[in-house]
């Protein structure tokens, strides 16, 4: 208390433009005096202008713990209660994952949350750090207000703050006040354990666990640790150590928390090896993504959102309660398969979760991902990689089969999409922006690609069917007239030069064909896609970074 609100003068940053999801910059970007301030204010402002923020309202915060998470919560809470927030949630610690930051904003009725985090980039001192405003709805804010903070931080010329406040003891659960603001500290684990308990068939996945199904959890040292021995370990009777990797470390151990198979390789070993455990499963940074992996098998995140959305009707949450699915558009075209034969709507949205908001507010669709290894539903408005495990498990117990059983029997009843992505991480951003605009240049409709004719080709441009809101500039889409792809577009969650991610699938229907390895399937695909892109000539190397 007796701490004094004051403004303080500031001049406006360059580049404080949210990305893909959020704001993402060097750490020592961010630790640049006025830096966090100029962001955070700037939001503010915007939602008190929208009456969203501000006076009276109430802010979730937390992060995925990495480096400079405490800092940056001290400073947005002082800036929260020198704004008139009435109440700030914070998780214990300043943890939150992603997915339970979204369960937090729905649950208790907040108005929005600021998210700490930078995914699966890697984290300290010389690492990244990121920050994103979710809505009160839970899930990330549409590109209308993102436009609107970044429009805000090139003008912004004060913050207010509280002078002379102290540290907020984040170690504690229980409340505290900050100015005239209350401070709730609170279990990051538990509104989100609980939320997982209604929608799975918990007591169908324990007896599995029970008759001796064996799984390796690998938390990337990143925040899913403590959801994951929470859940799996203590409420599931997974065996102590099914959770490797799990205390969450500032640095997340000097790795690349990204759970695919070239970051994960240790996970992706063992599940190919002779000791492989039934299941293995591994989650980011902030606890959004999945990767999902059966004993000598690799499930692919467009695969995983078909087969989920397959057996829906087999967990408890989502029984007779499909009413559509939706994808991000380089995601793979199998989950359309599904929703066809189910009468279900199905949309194809621009990259990121932002998109899938307004669908499943309105009820248009109940599960939705990505091919970038993200999976989730209506139960919250992000992304959730442990849900998407529980998913899994939930499927397993009640089909009583393998992982590699209920893949096979999925192609077998709707084909099978091969599918790749190939990243080329730190290209010169220079030289990959004009290979966009090459791509925009052409038009291949009628010419051959790798054995067939080019039916459609356009940059990807989208119009939201609930608020109408459009998105233009999406990605580079070649499809051929059997239906194969490549997809061509730029990361937007990077630091540092340039990510050119191309995309590719083809679509298999015979059942004889559905065990070969996804990149020779592809081979012919992946080889015309590096003569049209010239990428040799273009970047020195056609051989990508990232293969998942
Ligand atoms: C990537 C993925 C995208 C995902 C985004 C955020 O974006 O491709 O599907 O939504 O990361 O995920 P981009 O623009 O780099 O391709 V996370 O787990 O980093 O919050
Ligand atoms: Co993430």
């Amino acid at each position: 208390m007796g701490n004094r609100i004051v403004e303080v003068t500031t001049t406006a940053f360059e580049g404080q433009k949210p990305g893909t999801s959020g704001l993402r910059k060097k750490v020592t970007v961010f630790q640049q005096p006025h830096y966090l301030e100029n962001f955070v204010q700037s939001v503010f402002d915007v939602l008190v202008d929208r009456g969203e923020g501000g006076p009276g309202k109430v802010l979730v915060v937390g992060g995925d713990g990495r480096f400079f998470n405490r800092e940056a919560i001290q400073i947005i809470l002082r800036l929260a209660a020198a704004n008139g927030y009435a109440k700030a949630f914070v998780g214990r610690d300043g943890i939150l994952s992603t997915p339970a930051a979204s369960c937090v904003i729905r649950g208790r009725k907040a108005d929005g949350g600021l998210i700490l985090s930078a995914s699966h980039n890697p984290g300290g001192p010389r690492g990244d750090f990121g920050i994103k405003y979710n809505i009160a709805a839970g899930g990330p804010a549409p590109e209308a207000l993102t436009n609107a903070f970044h429009a805000r931080s090139e003008t912004i010329a004060r913050y207010r703050t509280l002078e002379g406040a102290p540290v907020v003891d984040l170690g504690r659960d229980g409340l505290s006040a900050l100015g005239g603001m209350t401070v709730e500290v609170i279990d990051p684990v538990a509104d989100y354990a609980s939320l997982m308990d209604s929608l799975f068939d918990m007591e169908g996945i324990r007896s599995l666990f029970r008759d001796g199904f064996t799984m390796s959890f690998d938390a990337m040292h990143a925040v899913t640790g403590p959801y994951a021995r929470e859940i799996l370990e203590r409420r599931l009777g997974a065996a102590p150590g099914t959770v490797v990797n799990g205390v969450p470390l500032e640095d997340f151990g000097g790795g690349h928390p990204d759970p695919n198979l070239t970051y994960a390789k240790d996970l992706a070993d063992l599940m190919m090896s002779d000791s492989a455990p039934d299941f293995g499963a591994a989650s980011d940074g902030d606890g959004d993504r999945n990767m999902i992996l059966g004993r000598g098998i690799f499930v692919n995140p467009s695969d995983s959102l078909a087969v989920l959305a397959a057996n829906a009707d087999l967990i408890p949450g989502y029984r007779g309660r499909m009413t559509g699915v939706a994808r991000s558009m380089p995601t793979s075209r199998a989950v359309d398969r599904v929703a066809a034969k189910r009468g279900w709507e199905c949309h194809e949205t621009p990259t990121g979760w932002k998109f899938f908001g307004t669908l499943l507010d309105a009820g248009r669709a109940t599960l939705c991902g990505e091919e970038s290894f993200g999976t989730g539903s209506d139960h919250v408005r992000e992304k959730d990689g442990l849900w998407a495990v529980l998913a899994w498990l939930n499927v397993i117990a009640a089909r009583a089969q393998t992982v590699e059983r209920i893949l096979f029997d999925h192609w077998a009843n709707y084909g099978r999409t091969y599918y790749s992505r190939h990243d080329h991480e730190g290209v010169d951003a220079g030289k990959a922006a004009a290979l966009i605009d090459h791509l925009r240049s052409l038009d291949l409709v009628g010419m051959d690609f790798a054995g067939a004719a080019v039916v459609l080709n356009d940059d990807f441009s989208y119009v939201d069917p609930v608020d109408g809101s459009t998105a233009s500039g999406q990605g580079i889409r070649i499809e051929r007239e059997d239906g194969a792809r490549l997809v061509v577009r730029l990361s937007g969650t990077g630091t540092e030069g340039a990510t050119l991610r191309l995309y590719l699938e083809r679509y298999e229907p015979d059942p004889a064909m559905h065990g070969q390895d996804a990149q020779e399937a592809l081979a012919d695909l992946i080889r015309a896609a590096r003569d049209l892109l010239s990428l040799k000539e273009r970047f020195g190397s056609e051989t990508p970074t990232v293969i998942t």
